[in-house]
């Protein structure tokens, strides 16, 4: 096949970085100084060659219109722009089978899907760029270990699921992963450590996400460092202009890929590659799919499926008011806003690109107050107690109302969505890893074979299954019956 970009060697293949063009010094602090920004050079001659360059290629970076229009409308306007709540209500959404469904057309999709995978045409797509903060791990988040007894990292789990659907299809899947800069070079080097954990090197490809710089309440950029701009990852939604500037698109589109499964890195249960949600995804011509869970209480930490004067929108569980979240339906006694966003989709890659060029469809960015490290006029280090300024990012969910035919899927909680968010209590590695344990008893049990599981489902010993032994409740009991001699079901029992 044409076109693969493959790092000679074997290793993991790195796509292009965002290019940087350092202008000449001159221009560039003009044009900062014009753009009431010259303090960013404030300690440029005291700075040794190599962190005046540093400062400079990063400088080069940022597009100071761009900033500007932010600081605009989200930071020194009288009222910063908000989310705009007006004319929302529920969005529809395709049920599964057992809650009204329609069997039979869940059964075409997954054909389609399934066509699909054997033709090649889906890859997969892991935003990994965040920074795992609540979770407390230092360490590219996917690195985390999160499997019950084997404790394989999250990154492990998605290559296990890709590499086995891979085999089903008959058809190498690749795989794109975001990273950010305080990551990629870790992340690269796990893989290459880890040998791509079984797939081929030249199907594995990384890139990273965009900046943007941080800025305080009057809407000057802050220096982290004398010689650094405080940046950060400019949010998931990034993913779009980064797939494309990095060249990701245009080496899906040798390899003839137009599907890309997006999901996090912070989720290890989901389905990496659902045949029935490319399906839903081909079959409605959409340009952007998503799955829905019901919410499971009125305050879930999940964004919200509406629709919006005939568009498709995502309201984020801190915008949406309290009284709508909890809001009840009359009609069937459940929550009206019952469609939770978990952030798994499906992508166009031409919609993507159009997304990417920012003509007439740019992602809005969203205002984070926030704790920002930095540096003083004189160059001192101030290490806030409280928001000391404003951080940009973008929500790739943002992108579904400029999609064609958009399509929600509803998906089963306990199949899909257990991330690791948090270092205790809800959405945590205890409660991740008791999920997998429930799902791998479910699947024995629905090959026939009872696990002693406690009220909640959960077996009471840990026992662990990989996915390239089975992935789902079919593939395990047909896996299961090949198994011979059948080993004993006890602790620490390793199906691989
Ligand atoms: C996200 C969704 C929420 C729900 C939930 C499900 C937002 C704003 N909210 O909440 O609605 O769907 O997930 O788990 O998205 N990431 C990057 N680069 C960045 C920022 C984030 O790659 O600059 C990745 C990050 O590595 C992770 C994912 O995006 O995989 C989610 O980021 P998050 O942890 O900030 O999102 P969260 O949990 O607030």
């Amino acid at each position: 096949m044409g076109g693969r970009k493959s790092v000679a060697g074997g290793g993991p293949a790195t796509l292009k970085s965002q290019a940087i063009c350092v202008s000449s010094m001159p221009s560039l602090i003009d044009t900062f100084t014009a753009a009431g920004q010259g303090h960013v050079f404030a300690h440029l001659d005291r700075l040794p060659e190599t962190a005046r360059q540093r400062l400079l290629s990063e400088a080069a970076e940022i597009d100071l219109a761009e900033i500007d229009r932010l600081v605009k409308s989200l930071v020194n306007a009288s009222s910063p722009a908000t989310v705009d709540l007006r004319d929302l209500t529920p969005a529809p959404y395709v049920s599964r089978p057992e809650h009204g469904g329609d069997r039979s057309a869940w059964e075409k999709a997954r054909a389609v899907g399934e066509q699909a995978l054997r033709a090649g045409r889906v890859a997969a797509f892991t935003v990994a760029g965040g920074q795992g903060t609540r979770l407390g791990y230092d360490g590219p988040k996917g690195t985390f270990a999160v499997t019950p007894i084997t404790r394989k990292s999250l990154f492990q789990v998605f290559a296990e699921k890709i590499r086995s659907a891979g085999r089903r299809y008959g058809r190498p899947i690749h795989w794109f992963i975001m990273t950010s800069h305080q990551n990629h070079e870790a992340t690269e080097s796990f893989f290459k450590e880890n040998h791509s954990f079984g797939l081929d090197a030249g199907h594995v490809h990384f890139f990273r996400q965009g900046r943007m710089p941080a800025v305080d309440f009057n809407g000057r950029i802050l220096l982290a460092e004398q010689d650094a701009i405080a940046m950060s990852p400019d949010g998931h939604g990034g993913s779009l202009r980064a797939l494309e500037r990095s060249g990701a698109l245009d080496l899906m589109k040798s390899e003839g890929v137009d599907v890309i499964s997006y999901f996090q890195v912070d989720n290890p249960l989901v389905r990496c590659i659902d045949p029935a949600f490319v399906g839903w995804h081909l079959l409605s011509n959409s340009e952007m799919s998503s799955k829905m869970v019901p919410k499971a209480y009125a305050g879930e930490k999940v964004g919200h499926f509406c629709m919006q004067r005939g568009r498709l929108v995502v309201v984020e569980y801190s915008d949406l008011p309290v009284a709508m979240q909890q809001e009840v339906d009359p009609g069937t006694q459940r929550l009206r806003y019952l469609a939770g966003s978990i952030a798994i989709h499906m992508l166009d890659r031409e919609f993507v690109r159009r997304m990417a060029s920012g003509t007439d469809t740019a992602l809005p960015f969203h205002r984070a107050d926030k704790k920002i490290p930095c540096v003083d006029a004189a160059g001192n280090p101030v290490r806030p107690a409280k928001p000391n300024g404003v951080k940009f990012e973008m929500f790739v969910f943002d992108a579904l109302p400029f999609a064609r035919n958009p399509v929600v899927i509803e998906t089963r909680r306990e199949d899909d969505f257990s991330p690791v968010k948090n270092a205790e209590g809800i959405d945590s590695p205890k409660t991740c890893r008791d999920d997998q344990l429930r799902q791998f008893a479910r699947w024995f049990k629905a090959a026939g074979i009872a696990l002693p599981v406690d009220a909640s489902g959960l077996p009471t010993f840990a026992l662990e299954i990989s996915p390239l032994f089975a992935d789902d409740e079919g593939s395990f009991a047909a896996a299961w019956a090949r198994l011979a001699p059948k080993p004993e079901l006890r602790e620490g029992l390793c199906l691989a």
